[in-house]
């Protein structure tokens, strides 16, 4: 078949996809852990009849069974079952069926019941979807899987289904915005339709945090043909990320939901959204604005048939180009046009000897921790310039969009003049960025915008052009057009072009602010376009700057600017925008105002008790090395719990994910002669636990979760060295083992546990996390241990620690066992027979003790 035109398709109304496989394929026969792939080439018949009983029910899309065929599975390049073979062959069962269909027979030849070949026909056309799901890993920085080998390994299942003739590319179930990027890159890549959808939770937020509105804007980008949801949720769960799919997306979206959320019945998994039912709601899905409908897990072809016939009834609503300008990082978008949006300007070494510094000399730290900054002070977005002569900027730049993505979720603007440095960006960025920038050269417009084509982007566009900076608002409104123009003909719409006027220094220019202010105005009012101004630059050469600087911005933002790059740490330019926002009723209740109101008075309230306290200090004379001018902070709410000042940054840095900065500041408490228990108890388990709530309240994601986790980590490899450098060496007290149970990953706390004890002259055998009660059993018996220790962290887990205990009481009763871990209590370590129960670290040292003290 050839390349199909999918918008043609589905410009004519209603199309439809096929329902679940694996379930079906279980009922077959498929056993629990055998891959379903496999089946193309040992039960190619099953797979056919499946397609054929979906084709009768009237489908357009079929998807071929090659969920999980990618080459992490089908790593074998001889014999039959490599990668290509199980990806033609499941290609040629969905032509198979096709084939039947459309000459109006079964798949053993008989002729079709003439009302089954009705609904064949009324189908309009029959194509095969190469359907690709996730790798099972996690990408870096959450997992080990680097974004560049994602993209190989996708794109070497993409190169099958292009060889088998597919005639469009199903991204399907994705749980991660940065995996759908890989695959859809690699899908984009070969020329092919590409249809992305993504699995939400009932929070309607993928794993990682992107929620529908993120999906579609970055999808959107990417470029796919239609967007959309499938998986976990039944239909009726789904309702409101329809809603949120069709208000956003200008492309046709796509529904394909479980029959109902999965439940386990005598071992097995079963769905109770019957077809009547199923029917029903994708009815009200249809409503909503779903162009595309079909279904996923436990739905079979008597739910898709009976759904066609009442869908294909239906008027469809029509897909519609939405107003909307968005970026997004990997979490969430941010819309242009509403209330002015903040880029913070620091990330950028112009004269700024700190930064040049931190660049020369590869302080990655520093420049997290300047975006870190604008992001307490509210930027919205951050500008990413790492330009230096010197250094190799392609490389920095992607280093530094990688390590900021991994402790910030606001979105980023690639700021680089180098083309080479924009594209490696701009293709592992996660989400949607801005892109800093294009101008009216035809040059630099032809450099840049098919990259923005390709990966998607808000392109700020200056309105200088091969004779410089028109003097007038009117020349600049023709650049402005101009760049519209060009970029239409990428295929770039207008608003994916936010303009920059410019605004040159009054100190040299009198008009020039009157000039820039005007040409802001007419491209919002006659154009309808955005702006974005670097706003500092009209006060270049005055003194008194924040004041100029201020007030043009208070004029811009009443002549309509969309953007601004600006310091966000500058007072006055926060308090012209909160006041602006609240007079031009863009802060609903003044409710920005107000925050901002009180963090200005927390922070001169710090810095009141702290002159106060100079003052005291100075007069009974232990004022030395205090008040070195460094400017005092407020304290932020969420780090009420902990007391201690100087164990403040710390928590800070591992409540944000600053593995290198945590490592340093554990290094200097420690040189400062706290303890190593202290600095455990009181900055590292609470600064765990304000990511553990935030996670539990949905305010904090995986990814800051996980990035918390590794800097706890970090902080605490420092305090391990420093505690086996000054350990006891002498004779070994006892052996012990160590081990999170079965399914439970987290290990922080077994690794504190271990070097207390170790530290304590114990010999520590630890197996590490997500350990089989067998392997536990096995050693303890073959090695003779006396005493384990298991940590459990999670409710789900606990019963796999019980089954460990139980396993060692039957074949090694000698054994003692203490146990630990957030979930514990000294009721269910009762519960489930354990000899003791700690709820620190130190807990399982005195026990230690006990046990080994008896048996000497
Ligand atoms: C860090 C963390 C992670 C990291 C773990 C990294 C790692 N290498 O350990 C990552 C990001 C990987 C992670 C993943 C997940 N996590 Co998590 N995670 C946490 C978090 C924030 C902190 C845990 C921690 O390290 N605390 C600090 C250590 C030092 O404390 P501790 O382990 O309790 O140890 C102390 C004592 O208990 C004791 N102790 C511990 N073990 C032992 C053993 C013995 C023998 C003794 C005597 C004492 C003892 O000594 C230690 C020192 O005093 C908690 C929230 C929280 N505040 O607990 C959630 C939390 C545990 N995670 C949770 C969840 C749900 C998950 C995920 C399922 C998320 C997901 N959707 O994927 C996955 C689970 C994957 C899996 N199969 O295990 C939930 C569990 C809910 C529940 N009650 O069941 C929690 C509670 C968060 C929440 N509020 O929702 N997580």
């Amino acid at each position: 078949m050839m390349t199909m035109d999918l918008n043609e398709r589905i410009n004519k109304g209603f199309a439809f996809f096929e329902g679940g496989c694996g379930t079906i394929l279980q009922a077959a026969g498929l056993q629990p852990g055998e891959l379903p792939e496999r089946w193309n080439l040992t039960h190619g018949e099953v797979i056919e009849k499946m397609h054929f009983d979906y084709l009768c029910g009237g489908v357009n899309f079929l998807k071929t069974n090659t969920f999980g065929a990618n080459i992490l599975k089908y790593s074998d390049e001889s014999g039959d079952e490599t990668l290509d073979n199980i990806v033609a062959s499941a290609t040629n069962h969905a032509r198979n069926a096709i084939k039947a269909v459309e000459a109006g027979k079964d798949m053993q030849g008989n002729d079709l019941a003439p009302e089954v070949f009705e609904k064949v026909k009324a189908a309009g056309g029959h194509y095969i979807a190469l359907d690709i799901g996730p790798l099972g890993k996690m990408l870096k920085p959450l997992g080990d899987l680097a974004f560049t080998d994602a993209f190989d390994i996708f794109a070497k299942t993409v190169a099958a289904g292009v060889k088998a003739g597919v005639d469009l590319i199903l991204v399907e179930t994705m749980t991660d915005l940065y995996e759908s990027k890989a695959a859809v890159l690699a899908s984009m890549e070969s020329g092919l339709p590409v249809v992305l959808t993504t699995a939400y939770d009932e929070t309607h937020k993928l794993l990682t945090g992107a929620d529908p509105k993120t999906v579609v804007a970055a999808a959107e980008g990417w470029g796919v043909s239609c967007v959309g949801v499938n998986c976990s949720l039944g239909p009726d769960e789904m309702m409101g990320i329809v809603d949120e799919l069709y208000k956003y997306a200008s492309i046709p979206v796509v529904v394909n939901p479980n029959a109902g959320l999965p439940r386990t019945e005598n071992g097995k998994t079963v769905y109770d959204v019957t077809p009547e039912l199923f029917t029903e709601s994708m009815k009200k899905i249809a409503a909503k604005g779903a162009r595309v409908l079909g279904g996923c897990c436990g739905t079979t072809p008597a739910h898709i048939a009976e759904m066609i016939d009442a869908v294909r009834k239906m008027e469809p609503l029509p897909v519609t180009e939405k107003p909307y300008s968005m970026i997004t990082s990997y979490s969430h978008a941010v819309l242009f046009g509403q209330k002015p949006i903040l880029i913070g300007e620091r990330i950028n070494p112009t004269g700024k000897k700190k930064f040049k510094e931190a660049l020369r000399n590869h302080d990655i730290d520093h420049i997290l921790q300047v975006g870190l900054d604008e992001q307490d002070k509210h930027a919205d977005v951050l500008d990413v310039n790492v330009g230096l002569p010197e250094i190799d900027e392609p490389a920095m730049m992607v280093e530094v969009v990688q390590e900021l993505q991994a402790v910030t979720d606001l979105p980023l603007q690639i700021d680089t003049t180098d083309p080479v440095a924009m594209e490696q960006a701009l293709r592992l960025y996660n989400g949607k960025p801005m892109i800093n920038s294009v101008n009216g050269k035809d040059e630099v417009m032809d450099q840049i915008f098919p990259l923005a084509k390709k990966y998607g982007g808000l392109v700020v566009a200056l309105t200088i052009d091969e004779e410089g900076i028109p003097k007038t608002a009117e020349g600049r409104l023709r650049i402005a057009k101009k760049i519209y123009a060009r970029a239409e003909e990428y295929g770039i719409k207008k608003k994916d072009i936010i303009i920059d006027p410019l605004a040159m220094s009054i100190s040299a220019e009198p008009d020039s602010a009157l000039i820039t202010l005007e040409a802001i105005r007419r491209i919002h009012d006659e154009l309808g376009g955005l702006t974005s101004l670097g706003v500092s630059n009209i006060s270049f050469g005055l003194p008194g700057r924040e004041m100029v600087n201020s007030v043009f911005f208070t004029q811009a933002m009443q002549c309509g600017l969309s953007a601004a790059i600006m310091n966000p740490g500058s007072t006055e330019m926060m308090k012209a925008y909160y006041a602006f926002c609240a007079l031009n009723m863009q802060d609903e209740n003044c409710m920005g105002f107000i925050g901002f109101a009180g963090e200005l008075q927390a922070q001169k309230e710090a810095e009141e008790a702290a002159r106060l306290e100079m003052a005291a200090a100075g007069a009974s004379g232990n004022g030395a090395g205090k008040g070195t001018g460094t400017p005092v902070k407020p304290r932020n709410d969420l780090y009420a719990d902990i007391k201690d000042d100087r164990k403040l940054p710390l928590v800070e840095a591992i409540v944000k994910g600053m593995k290198d900065r945590a490592g340093l500041l554990t290094g200097s408490l420690m040189e400062a002669g706290m303890d190593s228990l202290e600095i455990i108890d009181e900055a590292l388990i609470p600064a765990l636990d304000i990511v553990g709530r935030g996670f539990e309240k949905k305010t904090m994601f995986l990814p800051q979760l996980l990035m918390s986790a590794e800097s706890a980590s970090a902080a605490f490899s420092v305090i391990r060295e420093t505690l086996s450098k000054s350990g006891e060496t002498g004779e070994i007290k006892g052996r012990i083992i160590l081990a999170t149970v079965k399914g439970d990953i987290h290990d922080i706390g077994k690794n504190i546990v271990r070097v207390l004890l170790e530290n304590y002259g114990y010999e520590v055998l630890d197996l590490g996390k997500d350990v089989p009660p067998e392997l536990i059993v096995e050693t303890a018996k073959k090695e003779n241990i006396k005493l384990v220790g298991l940590s459990a962290l999670m409710t789900t887990t606990v019963p796999s620690m019980e089954e460990t205990i139980k396993l060692l009481r039957a074949e090694k009763p000698d054994t003692l066992v203490m146990v630990g871990g957030a979930v514990m209590t000294p009721e269910y370590a009762k519960m489930i027979n354990a000899d003791f129960y700690s709820k620190d670290a130190m807990g399982s040292v005195r026990y230690a003790e006990e046990v080994f003290a008896v048996k000497q």
